[in-house]
C-alpha cells in the first residue's frame, strides 16, 4: 500500500466522476488529493496513523475517510461502484488526449466505443461524426491523440535506454547537489525493452536537484513537476521519472522502484505475515508504526528473512523460493568472460582492420577473440567465398604472432534453405570455431524453418547456432521455429546456442536463454560486432544471460581457450 497507490485512485475516481457529470468541486478535490500524496515525503499510512491525514493539503473528511477505507481494506467502495457502472475498456479511452471523460461517456452511450480500437476504427470511418458533438474536427484531434497515445505506449530497446540514462545521470552529477544516484525500474531489472527511465536520488537539497533535472538540456518536455518528484520527456522520445528520497528510505525506495511489481507483491506478503508493512519509505512495525528497516535493500530482504536478489532475477519467476532455500543462482558477470565469438571484419561488413579487431580484444584483456565474417550467400554483407575464407585464415595466422590475444578463424556461415551450409565441410575443418545463421527465407514454415535448423546444427562442423530466433526488437519478429526442438537437437549434438548482444537483437531472449541453460545447452554470449564501440554491448548479452538464471558455468565463452578449442574441435 502505498501513497502511489491511493493517488492512482484518486485520479481514477476524478476521471469517473467527471463522465458522470458531477461537480466540478468534487472531481478537483479527488484531483488536488492525488497530487497530494504523489508528492508526499511520508508514507501516507504513517501519516494516518497519527491521525493527521486532514492536515495534508487538499484533503479534507471525505479524502481522509477514502484513505482510511483503502488503508483498512485494500478497496475504496464508493470507486468500485463507479466503475461498474462503465465498460471495462472505458479507462484506456480517457488516456487519449483530447478526449475528455465526459465526451468518452456519450460515446460509449450513443455509439458503443468501449476501447480504443473502436475508437479508432469508427473515426476513421468518420461514422462518430455527428455523435455526441463530435465534428470533423474533432475526429481528426482524436485520431492525432491515438496516434501519440501508441507512441508513448512503444517501448524502448535496452541498449538506447541505457545510453540516455547514463548520459541524464553524468549531466546531473556533473551539475552537483547529488548525493546517490540510482537507476530503478525494468532499466536496472535489464528488460529488454523498457516504458521509461526511473532514476532515485539522494540528496539535501531536493529543489535543486529537480530544478536542475527539469532544466537539463536534452529534455524536451515536463510532464510533472513537484518538490521531490519530477516526469520529463528526453528529447528522444522516452519519459523519465526522478524522485529524491531520504537517505533511510533509500534502500526501500530503490527496492520498491526496482520492481516487478509481482517480485514486489510477493515480498510485501511475506512482510504482512511477519506483522511488517512494506512501502518505498521502509519497512514498519504494523503494531507500533516504528521502521525497522530503509537504508538498504539487503536490510529490508533481511526482515523478511531473504537473502538480497539480484535485480535481474525480480520477476516473480521462482527467484523468491531459490532465495529462501538458498539456492539463488551465482550469475555471469562481464569479467567471468574470456572472449568475444562473434565479430567482423571489413573484410565482410565490419568497419574496422582485422588488425583494429584484435588489438581492441586484446586492450580489453580477452584471451581470445573470433573472426567470423560472413559466406557467400549473404551477399550484402559482402559474404566471403571459399578462396577469400582460406586467405583470411592465412591472414589470422601471419598475424598471430603480434598478439597475445589468440584470434580464432571462424565464420558466420549461411545456414541455407535446405539447411545445408554455405561452406563445404573441407572449408569448415580449416576453422577453430564455426558460427551458423539464417539470414534468408525468414518466411518458411515452421516445420521447413526447424527441419532447416535442425540439419544444420547436425553438420559435425558446426559449433554455436547464432542469433537463433531471428528477431529484430521492434523491427521483426522471430521467425517460426520449433524451439524445444532445436534446442533439444543442440543439447544432443554437443552445440552452443548464443545470446547476441546487439541492442536490436537481444537473441536468444532471457526466457528462451533461461530453457537453454536449463536443458544444458551451452550459452555463448557474443556481440556481433561491425564497429569496434560495439565490444561494449557485452553488458547487454550479460544481462539477458543473468535474467536467464545463468551461471559462468553455463557459458562458453568463459571457458578457457584450451577447453574451448577441445570442445569445438573433438574431431580433430
Ligand atoms: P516498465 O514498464 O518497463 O517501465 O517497467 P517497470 O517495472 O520499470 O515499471 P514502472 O516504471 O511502471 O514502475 C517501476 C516500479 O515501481 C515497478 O517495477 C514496481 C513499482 N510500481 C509501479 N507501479 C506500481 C503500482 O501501481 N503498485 C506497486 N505496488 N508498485 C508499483
Ligand atoms: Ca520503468
Amino acid at each position: 500500500m502505498t501513497n502511489f497507490d491511493v493517488a492512482r485512485l484518486f485520479y481514477e475516481m476524478a476521471s469517473l466522476l467527471e463522465a458522470r457529470n458531477e461537480s466540478v468541486f468534487r472531481i478537483r478535490a479527488y484531483q488536488r488529493g492525488a497530487q497530494t500524496l504523489e508528492t508526499l515525503g511520508e508514507d501516507v499510512a504513517a501519516v494516518a496513523a497519527r491521525g493527521a491525514l486532514t492536515t495534508l493539503p487538499g484533503v479534507g473528511r471525505d479524502l481522509a475517510a477514502r484513505i482510511e477505507e483503502y488503508l483498512a481494506t485494500g478497496r475504496i467502495a464508493q470507486l468500485e461502484a463507479l466503475r461498474a457502472e462503465l465498460p471495462a475498456g472505458f479507462l484506456s479511452l480517457l488516456e487519449i488526449r483530447g478526449l475528455g471523460p465526459r465526451t468518452a461517456r456519450a460515446l460509449w452511450e450513443q455509439a458503443g466505443v468501449d476501447s480504443i480500437e473502436r475508437l479508432e476504427a469508427l473515426c476513421r470511418s468518420r461514422q462518430i461524426i455527428g455523435v455526441a458533438g463530435i465534428r470533423d474536427k474533432t475526429c481528426d484531434n482524436i485520431l492525432k491523440g491515438i496516434e501519440r497515445w501508441k507512441a508513448g505506449r512503444a517501448r524502448t530497446r535496452l541498449g538506447t535506454a541505457r545510453a540516455i540514462a547514463a548520459q541524464v545521470s553524468e549531466a546531473l552529477r556533473a551539475r552537483g547537489g547529488i548525493d546517490r544516484l540510482e537507476v530503478a525500474g525494468s532499466l536496472r531489472r535489464m528488460r529488454d525493452t523498457v516504458k521509461d527511465i526511473d532514476l532515485l536520488v539522494t540528496s539535501t537539497e531536493p529543489a535543486r536537484v529537480i530544478g536542475t533535472f527539469t532544466a537539463l538540456p536534452s529534455v524536451a518536455e515536463i510532464l510533472a513537476q513537484g518538490p521531490t518528484k519530477a516526469s520529463v520527456r528526453h528529447q528522444d522520445g522516452l519519459a523519465i521519472d526522478l524522485r529524491v528520497v531520504e537517505p533511510e528510505a533509500f534502500g526501500a525506495a530503490l527496492q520498491y522502484f526496482t520492481g516487478s511489481k509481482d517480485h514486489n507483491v510477493r515480498v510485501r506478503e511475506m512482510a504482512s505475515r511477519r506483522g511488517l508493512r512494506i512501502s518505498e519509505y521502509g519497512v514498519f512495525d504494523e503494531r507500533t508504526g516504528a521502521r525497522v528497516a530503509g537504508a538498504t535493500e539487503e536490510e529490508v530482504y533481511a526482515t523478511v528473512g531473504l537473502p538480497w536478489i539480484p535485480p535481474e532475477l525480480r520477476e516473480n519467476q521462482g527467484e523468491i523460493e531459490a532465495a529462501r532455500e538458498s539456492r539463488l543462482p551465482t550469475l555471469v558477470t562481464a569479467a567471468d568472460l574470456r572472449g568475444d565469438l562473434h565479430a567482423h571484419t571489413d573484410w565482410s561488413d565490419g568497419h574496422h582492420s582485422l588488425e583494429r579487431l584484435i588489438a581492441a580484444a586484446e586492450a580489453r584483456g580477452y584471451e581470445y577473440v573470433i573472426v567470423s565474417d560472413h559466406s557467400r550467400s549473404t551477399a550484402i554483407a559482402g559474404g566471403l567465398g571459399v578462396d577469400e575464407l582460406r586467405a583470411q585464415v592465412a591472414a589470422i595466422r601471419a598475424l598471430q604472432p603480434r598478439f597475445r590475444t589468440r584470434i580464432l578463424a571462424g565464420s558466420e556461415c549461411d545456414i541455407l534453405a535446405d539447411g545445408t551450409l554455405d561452406f563445404p565441410d573441407e572449408a569448415l575443418r580449416e576453422l577453430d570455431v564455426v558460427l551458423a545463421a539464417v539470414h534468408s527465407r525468414f518466411k518458411q514454415s515452421r516445420a521447413e524453418m526447424t527441419a532447416r535448423i535442425v540439419r544444420a546444427l547436425s553438420n559435425p562442423w558446426v559449433n554455436v547456432l547464432v542469433h537463433p530466433t531471428g528477431r529484430r526488437i521492434g523491427s521483426r519478429e522471430p521467425y517460426d521455429v520449433d524451439l524445444e526442438t532445436v534446442l533439444a537437437t543442440a543439447r544432443e549434438q554437443g552445440k552452443a546456442v548464443e545470446i547476441n548482444a546487439s541492442p536490436e537483437r537481444l537473441d536468444l531472449s532471457d526466457v528462451h536463454a533461461r530453457r537453454a541453460a536449463t536443458l544444458g545447452v551451452p550459452v555463448a554470449i557474443s556481440t556481433d560486432t561491425h564497429y569496434l564501440s560495439e565490444l561494449d554491448n557485452v553488458d547487454l548479452g550479460i544481462g539477458v544471460a543473468r535474467r536467464a538464471w545463468i551461471e559462468a558455468g553455463q557459458v562458453l565463452n568463459a571457458r578457457p581457450l584450451d577447453s574451448l578449442l577441445a570442445w569445438a574441435r573433438p574431431a580433430r
